[in-house]
């Protein structure tokens, strides 16, 4: 089995960084502050967010919120809970939430709360499980979780839950391995775990390994380096990533490497990304590869950063 080229990859975030006029960039410009979030976490993991000019970044974040308090994906960009869960993700990877105004941007969250408990992702009003995880894990991240009914968005997240133990969209959509990572990890950080079967959700879960190793969203897709951290997250908080072979996985995963130039791809031989490149890479820190720093599963942060965050400096 190959390696983990950590170092490509951290010169292949490096370079589409600056590289402002590549097709990846360009295609990237209104969703510049996910980019963001995949790449420095990348960084982080590997051990190299030292590399980049926190004062930089936090000062192009500051500049990418709207006057409601919520983040577009790029400068003049309108505002959206995806986007605002990305730049309080990388103010905590830098240490600095406290250059936020509290209030501005949980105010901008708490106002996108609905009836049900459900999560409208901006003011047009698009409802969908990921706009909950999203409120939620900021919302916790910021220590402002009682600002939102927390026992009504979980009974909303509850209602999505299917037949075969996973979580769809909205009540009565299908299960699909990104909504289920939203769901697990919305409960996961509420306390709420015991509303999921984990028998009947574990098993659903590592049927999606298929022979390659690789992980699909759902019964009879291809596989998807992006799996490996949606499925594999919502296993261990469940308890149960002992139900998939790890190894297949890790070969998987390194499969997808471009060992040349770095970046890591959806499938073998595909082109790269810096989403896949973040899964990829985060996907590992999962299964403990050496080299790699831990993630949380249920924020998608480093352990160290959770633990800075709730527990102090460390
Ligand atoms: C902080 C990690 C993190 C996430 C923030 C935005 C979000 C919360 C979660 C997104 C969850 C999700 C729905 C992921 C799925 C993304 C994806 C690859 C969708 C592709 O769907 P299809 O139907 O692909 O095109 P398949 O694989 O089913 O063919």
């Amino acid at each position: 089995m190959g390696e983990l080229a950590g170092d490509k990859h951290v010169k292949y975030i490096l370079c589409v960084e600056k590289k402002k006029d590549s097709f990846e960039s360009v295609v990237m410009e209104h969703l510049r502050l996910n980019g963001a979030y995949w790449g420095l976490t990348t960084l982080d993991l590997l051990g190299k967010l030292d590399t980049v000019d926190s004062n930089e970044v936090v000062s192009w974040i500051l500049q990418c919120q709207h006057e409601s308090g919520g983040f577009g994906g790029n400068i003049g960009h309108d505002p959206h809970l995806l986007y605002t869960l990305s730049a309080v993700q990388v103010l905590a990877l830098f240490d600095k939430l406290d250059v936020l105004d509290l209030n501005k941007v949980t105010d901008y969250i708490r106002s996108l709360q609905n009836e049900d408990g459900s999560f409208s992702g901006d003011v047009w009003g698009e409802v969908d499980t990921r706009f909950s995880y999203c409120a939620i894990c900021c919302l916790a991240i910021l220590k402002r979780l009682d600002l939102i009914n927390v026992e009504k968005a979980v009974r909303y997240i509850v209602s999505c839950k299917t037949l075969d133990g996973g979580f769809g969209c909205t009540p009565g959509a299908e299960s699909h391995a990104g909504q289920i990572f939203c769901c697990v990890g919305a409960l996961a950080i509420t306390g709420s775990l015991h509303h999921v079967d984990k028998d009947l959700l574990g098993w659903w879960l590592c049927e999606r390994q298929v022979k390659s190793g690789g992980l699909n969203g759902r019964p009879e897709k291809l596989a998807d380096v992006c799996y490996s951290w949606w499925v594999l997250s919502s296993l261990i908080m469940i308890d149960r990533v002992h139900w998939i072979d790890k190894e297949k996985l890790i070969k998987f995963i390194l499969d997808c490497q471009d060992t040349e130039n770095g970046g890591i791809s959806d499938r073998p031989d595909d082109a790269v990304d810096v989403f896949h490149t973040y899964f990829g890479v985060a996907g590992l820190s999962l299964l403990e590869y050496p080299g790699v720093k831990a993630i949380d599963p249920a924020y998608a942060l480093p352990v160290d950063v959770v633990n800075r965050i709730f527990f102090g400096r460390c």
